[in-house]
């Protein structure tokens, strides 16, 4: 199964993702957490990522779609695996199905973690990562209203977009996710 999960920041891509790899037992690709290695090696993409990434914005195609690359070609992918923030742009989403019809790898179902603004804030102040101060999330929630959020009408219109409500209990949420599965 080749899934992605879409929504904004700290909808629980993450959280429901790793749940997701215990159930179907395929890798979940985070770019996030890619990104976040990056930085902690101190590489020279994580040098070019970090301000991106503090500031709330996405960080460069060329870097991320480099990355999301080298993963998908390792053998584990074969079965299938979740990305997990990725795509979050349009040019990344076409970039992606390029990619993975030269793989003959086509998406299966795309899911969306429906999550208001406020009870993301909440959660993210909750969490207290490096990026989850006030302005950042605002930044943040803004690039995804406009960068993000267009990906919606696109996997929509290639009839692969479910819907899923991101707000309750975690195992509730999941339930949603399989059952869309
Ligand atoms: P990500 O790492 O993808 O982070 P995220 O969107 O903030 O989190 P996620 O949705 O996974 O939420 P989580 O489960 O953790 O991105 C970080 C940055 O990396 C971006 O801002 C960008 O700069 C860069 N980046 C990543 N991908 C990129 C790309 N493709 N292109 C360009 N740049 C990219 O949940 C959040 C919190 O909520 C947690 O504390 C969790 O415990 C809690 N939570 C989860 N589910 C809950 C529930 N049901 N109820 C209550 N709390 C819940």
């Amino acid at each position: 199964m080749r899934i992605v999960l879409v929504g904004a920041p700290g909808s629980g891509k993450g959280t429901q993702g790793d749940k997701l790899v215990a159930h179907y037992g395929i890798p979940k690709i985070s770019t996030g957490d890619l990104l976040r290695a990056a930085v902690a090696a101190g590489t020279p993409l994580g040098k070019k990522a970090k301000a991106a990434m503090d500031a709330g914005q996405l960080v460069a195609d060329d870097i991320v779609v480099g990355m999301v690359q080298e993963r998908l070609a390792q053998p584990d992918t074969g079965n299938g695996f979740i990305l997990d923030g990725f795509p979050r742009s349009l040019a990344q989403a076409e970039t992606l199905d390029r990619m993975l019809a030269g793989l003959k790898q086509p998406l299966d179902k795309v899911v969306h973690l429906d999550v208001d603004n406020e009870e993301i804030v909440k959660r993210m102040l909750a969490r207290g990562r490096a990026d989850d101060n006030e302005a950042t999330i605002r930044n943040r929630l803004e690039v995804y209203a406009a960068q993000t959020r267009p990906l919606l009408d696109y996997y929509g219109k290639q009839k692969k977009l479910a819907t899923v409500k991101g707000v309750g209990g975690l195992e509730d949420i999941f339930r949603r996710i399989v059952t869309a599965l």
